[in-house]
């Protein structure tokens, strides 16, 4: 019997600094229900769903940035999305700035199961950008300001039938991220963003290279560990600043199956077969039978790098 995810990347479109919890919560219920009707029963949301991308604003009082963080999730704002969820047999991932009982922060997202029962969470590893004001930038990107890198590692979850995975926006980028869940056995990897279609330190490298940069990391990351790979965006211009789209699905073979297109509020739905991840791990990338490691240390400490004669 096949195992079937039929997932709804759950694009958004910008969220201003000045909307407030609830009307972003409204519209993540709209797109929930959209998602249901199109025979969803997972729903991805992106990264930082609940508010602005707030780390392109300075905050000399680090504490100040504390308004947008969440201290318990599922909270009083929250709670209808899980509510609803729960009661339509979805399954959900949404991403949020995470402040802990202990007073640390982190770049989060949760893992809930169809039963509304909250079975991960995943804390952001690679933060990208910089701790201070930088004057040189066409926009900052304060992550290293705001959080700390994630504790947790690359965690794999059983659930809703099958091992899933989350990791988030600059983490895409990154092959260890996919390598550590695919040792694990990954089958899908669920992950949310905020790009902007700008390199803020190099004004040439717009939009398509940045699309191109995407595409091709999460389809080497799926192809090379045999995975689902779902990728969702929050897009359009938030507070003045322009956010990439490129809300996309990326099959175990590396090809992307679905794309959507545009900035706004939207959803992708895709049936995902689990089992479509088989040929990859038992052939090419079987890693117990062809992953050499002990090899690849072997070689970089005995030959380093050949300098010329
Ligand atoms: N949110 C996030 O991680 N964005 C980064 C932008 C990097 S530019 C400093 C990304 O990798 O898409």
């Amino acid at each position: 019997m096949p195992r079937i995810v039929t997932v709804a990347a759950a694009q958004m479109g910008p969220i201003q600094k000045a909307d407030d919890r609830a009307s972003v919560v409204s519209r993540m219920l709209a797109l929930m229900e959209m998602a249901h009707a199109r025979g969803a029963d997972f729903i991805v949301y992106p990264e930082l769903a609940l508010t602005t991308f707030f780390p392109r604003w300075h905050y000399e009082d680090r504490a100040e940035a504390d308004i947008w963080f969440e201290r318990d999730m599922p909270n009083a704002a929250t709670k209808p999305l899980f509510d609803r969820a729960r009661a339509l047999g979805m399954g959900l991932s949404l991403g949020y700035a995470e402040l802990t009982p202990d007073g640390h922060h982190f770049n989060s997202s949760v893992l809930v199961d169809r039963e509304g029962k909250l079975v991960g969470l995943y804390r952001k590893i690679h933060l990208p950008g910089h701790v201070e004001f930088d004057p040189e930038r066409t926009h900052q990107h304060l992550e290293k300001r705001y959080f700390e890198p994630g504790d947790l590692g690359f965690p794999v979850w059983r659930t809703m039938g099958g091992l899933f995975g989350m990791c988030i926006c600059n983490d895409r980028r990154w092959p260890e991220t996919y390598r550590e869940m695919g040792l694990q056995g990954v089958e899908m990897i669920v992950l949310g963003f905020n790009t902007p279609s700008v390199n803020s330190q190099r004004a040439a490298e717009g939009l398509e290279e940045r699309l191109f940069h995407h595409r091709l990391s999460l389809q080497a990351g799926a192809y090379q560990n045999a995975t689902w790979v779902v990728a969702v965006a929050k897009a359009g211009v938030e507070d003045g600043h322009h956010l990439m789209g490129g809300t996309l699905i990326v099959d175990p073979d590396g090809h992307i199956v679905a794309e959507l297109p545009g900035e706004d509020d939207g959803v992708l739905v895709h049936a995902c077969d689990l089992d479509a991840t088989r040929f990859g791990k038992e052939t090419i990338f079987d890693f117990k039978r062809h992953r050499r490691i002990e090899h690849y240390g072997r070689i970089t400490s005995q030959v380093g790098v050949i300098e010329p004669a």
